[in-house]
């Protein structure tokens, strides 16, 4: 065991101490609170670019990059100046802005299947939005989602959900009425033959398939070939809509998301954290004869007191401008390929079992033989030695996602030397675990 006696903590450990008695579990949301890693969570203080600093005053390099929007580095300058720029005008309208259009229109450019966008305020929200529109618009109830596949915390998707409720060991949540949930019908990623048997099952009454195009909230797992065409011929078969939650990989894994990468363009998608380039920002968007009936140009109902406000347009906005720079997706991809490589490679020649893999800037590792297909193979790997390996590099100053079953993210900012730090940091640290 890699013990944290040379990690300062000590404001840390005062900070949460208090942060428990002030919120449920010391923490806004639960992953952060490192129960599936052990140890105390660490309580930050500033980020720049690569590198996050706690309150204690160690830095790491950050592979969570808050979660995925950081993809640029965190406080780009030309981010910060943008933002700066627009708050002397005020932080929300709760009312149009011009803004708005140009975020929509930037989205609209890049995503195949996104002719219409509406912008609300999470990932979370995004999706709670979509269901609704994808019933409202076949008259079908029944909605198909995949094991370890993560749509936000609203009740009709904490069925054998991923993210939080996977690290934390909850299949389903208490509070969610049985009622709410009982027709969202699971089927294992990449199993298309489950699929077919669901729709042969419940002739016209499922009104789609929502699944992340490649999985990022069970760990890292890429589709099959053939997966996402497969689901798109068996959707148009049963005249269901397809949608992708591309939260986590909008704009990460390709300008134009997973969808552009694999060519498969669904009729709906959900979007969040790189849109919003780090402030509080959710979408979702698809065909304009679909779109059509979210009001008021519809009667789907949906609103939001600060959906599109000028802060969060502003930062997408800068964000995607950055992307748009020749050669970023390339550089991404080179420098996480070299750490998703390595850090396989260097368990391997450590003796240990070990998958994983990355496309672009987001990457995974699991403890266990691979190939890692769906959630029950992402279960097999060791999340004992997961736990291990996250506290150890932690001392070494590397910050890694706290739970087996998130992906990791790196930014256009993480330099070939912090790849070699993390790396030499691994070999270390996998050498004593
Ligand atoms: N759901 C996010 C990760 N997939 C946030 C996790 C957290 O902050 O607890």
């Amino acid at each position: 065991m890699v013990s944290t006696s040379n990690l300062k903590t000590t404001k840390s450990e005062e900070i949460f101490a208090a942060a428990q008695k002030l919120m449920p579990g010391g923490v806004n949301s639960p992953v952060r609170a490192f129960k599936s890693v052990g140890g105390q969570p660490i309580v930050f203080d500033r980020v720049k670019d690569a590198y996050i600093w706690d309150v204690d005053g160690n830095q790491y390099i950050d592979y969570v990059g808050s979660w995925g929007p950081a993809i640029c580095g965190h406080a780009n300058p030309e981010v910060i100046a943008a933002l700066h720029a627009v708050l002397e005008k005020g932080t929300s309208f709760g009312a149009p802005c011009y803004l708005e259009n140009v975020l929509a229109e930037m989205v609209i450019n890049a995503v195949p299947s996104v002719e219409m966008v509406r912008f609300v305020n999470s990932g979370t929200e995004a999706c709670m939005a979509v269901l609704r529109l994808m019933r409202a618009f076949t008259g079908r109830d029944k909605i198909i989602k995949f094991e370890g596949c993560y749509h936000g915390h609203a009740d009709m998707f904490l069925v054998k959900a991923g993210s939080g409720v996977a690290t934390l060991g909850l299949p389903d949540s208490p509070g969610v009425p049985k009622s709410t949930t009982a027709d969202t019908l699971t089927a294992p990623y990449n199993d298309l033959e489950a699929v077919k048997a669901l729709f042969a099952a419940n002739p016209d009454t499922i009104c789609g398939v929502i699944l992340e195009p490649v999985v990022g909230n069970a760990g890292f797992i890429v589709p099959d070939a053939g997966f996402l065409e497969g689901l798109r011929l068996i959707t148009q078969e049963y005249g269901a809509l397809l949608v992708f939650d591309e939260v986590m990989t909008g704009f990460r894994i390709a300008y134009g998301g997973a969808q552009q990468r694999f060519g498969v363009t669904p009729d709906l998608t959900t979007m969040g954290k790189v849109i919003g380039g780090g402030l509080p920002v959710g979408a979702y968007g698809g065909r304009k004869e679909i779109m059509s009936m979210v009001a008021p140009a519809g009667p789907m109902y949906q609103a939001g007191t600060l959906s599109g406000n000028p802060l969060a347009m502003t930062a997408g906005i800068k964000t995607l401008e950055l992307l748009q720079k020749p050669g970023t997706y390339e550089y991404l991809d080179k420098i996480t390929t070299r750490l998703a490589k390595g850090l396989v490679q260097i368990a391997k020649e450590t003796g240990h079992a070990a998958c994983g893999g990355n496309i672009s800037g987001m990457f995974g590792l699991f403890f266990c033989e691979g190939p890692v297909h769906n959630f029950e193979d992402a279960k097999k790997s060791d999340v004992t030695k997961f736990g291990r390996f996250h506290r150890g590099m932690l001392e070494q100053g590397i910050y890694l996602a706290p739970s087996q079953f998130e992906a990791g993210f790196t930014s256009l900012a993480h330099t070939d030397a912090d790849i070699d730090r993390t790396l030499a940091a691994a070999r270390i640290v996998m050498s004593q675990i």
